[in-house]
């Protein structure tokens, strides 16, 4: 895609004019300009990272890491990145995944400890190997042979919490497993995994995943954030998607590859969110409300659309005419 770096300057201004306006739904988008969706209000920073970066760039895979990098970057987003919640054994483990729609190519990274950008090793993952996904110690040699810098992950206030969420385990009964779920959720501050999903003016689609998984998760377990058709889905041909929320209960239905393929046949972005969202409930034979499981989507079209269980979930969506945050439709 070509942008006149001029007009782009001229796009970055106007973001910083228009900054965080509430916005409602989906709506049409004027395909020839570049779009990025990204779940809640971490993802505004993130996708403004992506714009700047397609304008400097003019690739989307590069917009899609270095946007994600800012949710990850951040020690105040505490379920991606640096200061990330970590499992029930005090150590963060982090999870990621991107896909180029076109290509079909793409690159995943499971339990991987201490490196801050698991966006970025996944991509040297797509780009480096014949693999798709590498996890725990083997990804960490990955990341160390690749060159990447390991550091400390957990924050103080991470681990102050998660001493916290230990004193209340010992005086618990019952499974660990079960007690191992967000306890952010419906929350003001809602903060959560980050999917990002961006199509260019050419029509090229990329997205990517970045979590710390549920908080207090057992120790090896993965979520749905880097498992493709579950966190996340890129079909160049129609569009792409992406989850937050419960991983368990989006990975069992392959949530993001089924809304691509509702969007294949016809359905617009947040229709086919709101459709996978009712098809897990009614399979699982549960409320909507009790399942915690938030989508979004784009399509080649340049729509964009989203919808969630949980009343505090947003989204964030950057173009070069306005950078707002909306709120999806909720089924509850
Ligand atoms: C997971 N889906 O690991 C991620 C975490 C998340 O709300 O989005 N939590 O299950």
């Amino acid at each position: 895609m070509k942008i006149d770096r001029r007009q782009f300057a001229g796009y970055s201004s106007a973001i910083a004019a228009w900054g965080c306006v509430s916005g409602v739904g989906q709506s049409n988008f004027n395909s020839q300009q570049p779009l990025f969706i990204a779940t809640w209000k971490f993802g505004l920073p993130a996708c403004i990272r992506s714009l700047e970066t397609l304008g400097k760039t003019e690739s989307v895979l590069d917009a899609i890491e270095m946007g994600i990098r800012v949710a990850e970057a951040d020690p105040n987003v505490d379920s991606v990145g640096i200061g990330g919640a970590p499992n029930a054994n005090g150590v963060v483990q982090l999870d990621a995944c991107i896909m180029d729609g076109a290509t079909h190519r793409a690159g995943s990274v499971a339990a991987l400890e201490n490196f801050p950008h698991p966006i970025s090793v996944a991509r040297r993952v797509m780009e480096k190997t014949k693999h798709v996904l590498l996890v725990g110690a083997g990804a960490a040699d990955f990341a160390t042979e690749q060159g990447f810098e390991s550091q400390v992950l957990l924050t103080e206030m991470q681990k102050r919490k998660w001493q916290d969420w230990k004193t209340q385990q010992a005086k618990a009964t019952g499974p660990r497993a079960e007690l191992a779920v967000p306890t952010n959720h419906n929350t003001p501050t809602n903060h959560d995994t980050i999917a990002l999903v961006g199509i260019d003016s050419t029509g090229n689609i990329a997205g990517g995943c970045s979590t710390s998984g549920l908080a207090y998760k057992l120790p090896g377990r993965v979520g749905d954030s880097p498992i493709l058709g579950s966190g996340l889905y890129v079909d160049g041909a129609v569009g792409a998607a992406g989850a937050t929320g419960i991983g368990e209960n989006v990975m069992r239905h392959c949530g993001s590859f089924l809304i691509v393929e509702l969007m294949r046949s016809g359905m617009d972005p947040t229709a086919a969110c709101r459709e996978a969202i009712e098809r897990i409930a009614n399979t699982d034979k549960k409320k909507p409300a009790d399942l915690h499981i938030n989508f979004l989507a784009i399509d080649k079209k340049g729509r964009w659309g989203a919808a969630g269980t949980d009343a505090g979930y947003e989204i964030a969506v950057v173009t070069p005419e306005f950078a707002r945050l909306e709120k999806p439709f909720l089924v509850i």
